[in-house]
């Protein structure tokens, strides 16, 4: 058997079924190649310029209203539009192409500019939760909408336009790729084993203990065995429920306090506002029950070693396979240890 904490080794990801290699003996490799710039300092509570503060006018010249608490309005240069007809076009399955129609929201999580999950009180984090059910039940009720994709892009580094607390929904009549693919592996594990994939992998993790960075009532972060970027890590729900429409009272408290105590473990890593991408992933609202599905997220931070050293997927990954250095089990105990 080799040392998984020292031999070159490839995990595979039942979730997307994808492998990603992993060379842990090069973790002291030196660098030389691009430093970050360090994120800007102390915001305000309020910036006139903000275009997500309240009362403020957006891009398109709407103001936004003096809200107190969590606010969503369509997204001004939207992705995707709701009228678009629904058509296809296929030569020789060489040039395939369909229509999108679709629907992009902004919510903004809180008045103050300067606040993010991991400093927002509990009981504020909570009215995002029950937003982001409105929402996914909103949208989802739309004929031509069969998924409702939640999103929220953290720092100046993974592209997010402000720092004002706020996420994306997109929402769309295809099935999105990742989506796609892991509801393929779900529906596999299923008819092979009789089981719930991600049932059985964090009862697993649980039990291990050795990938777990915190846990609560009713969820659990880890970094996956199978994680690609260095402090990557998923949230899963306990119990098997597919969507976040289907937590109760007691759990979407839950779902507020994981998010910010990950995040809050995240800012100390480097000590800094930890960028990231952090997504839902749950069942499409095409109409069928899609049980196969089991609610989580994904945060995908892009930081390696400092505030200012991320990690590129460039090279052999764009080529060939995703590589990390150090290794799932290494980022989940310096993830515990702050
Ligand atoms: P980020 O999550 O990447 O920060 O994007 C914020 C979204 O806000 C982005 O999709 C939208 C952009 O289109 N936006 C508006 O809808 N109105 C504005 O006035 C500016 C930005
Ligand atoms: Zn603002």
């Amino acid at each position: 058997m080799f040392d998984w904490t020292k031999d070159p080794h490839r995990r595979f990801n039942p979730l997307t079924r994808e492998w990603v290699l992993v060379s842990p003996h090069r973790t002291l490799r030196p660098w030389q190649g691009q430093v970050e710039e360090e994120a800007v300092a102390v915001q305000p509570e309020y910036d006139a310029n903000c275009y997500l503060c309240p009362g403020n006018a957006r891009a398109g010249g709407v103001r936004n209203p003096a809200y107190s608490a969590t606010f969503v309005f369509d997204n001004d240069f939207a992705a995707l539009k709701p009228g678009t007809p629904v058509d296809r076009y296929d030569r020789d399955g060489l040039f395939l192409a369909e229509s999108e129609p679709g629907l992009c929201r902004v919510v903004c999580f809180s008045p103050r500019h300067n606040l993010t999950m991991a400093n927002m009180e509990p009981a504020d984090l909570r009215k995002v939760v029950d937003t982001w059910v409105e929402q996914y039940l909103e949208l989802g009720e739309r004929p031509e909408i069969n998924y409702v994709q939640i999103f929220e892009n953290r720092g100046a580094m993974m592209g997010a336009s402000n720092p004002h607390p706020h996420c994306q929904i997109w929402s769309s009549h295809a099935l999105p790729n990742e989506v796609f693919k892991e509801q393929e592996s779900l529906l596999g594990w299923r008819e092979q084993r009789g089981t719930c994939l991600l049932c059985e992998y964090a009862r697993l993790e649980l039990a291990g203990g050795e990938r777990v960075v915190e846990e609560n009532a009713a969820f659990l972060t880890v970094v996956p065995f199978w994680a690609v970027w260095p402090f990557e890590t998923m949230v899963i729900a306990r119990r098997h429920i597919s969507s976040i429409e289907q937590l109760t009272g007691e759990e979407r408290d839950a779902l507020a306090d994981i998010l910010k105590r990950t995040t809050a473990r995240y800012d100390r890593l480097f000590n800094v506002s930890f960028p990231y991408s952090l997504g839902f992933h749950q069942r499409p609202t095409d109409g069928t029950p899609h049980d196969e599905h089991h609610l989580h997220l994904h945060f995908y931070p892009p930081l390696l070693r400092s505030a200012t050293v991320r990690k590129f997927l460039v090279g052999y990954e764009m080529l060939a396979t995703p590589q990390r250095d150090i290794t799932a089990e290494w980022a989940a105990a310096r993830l515990r240890a702050v």
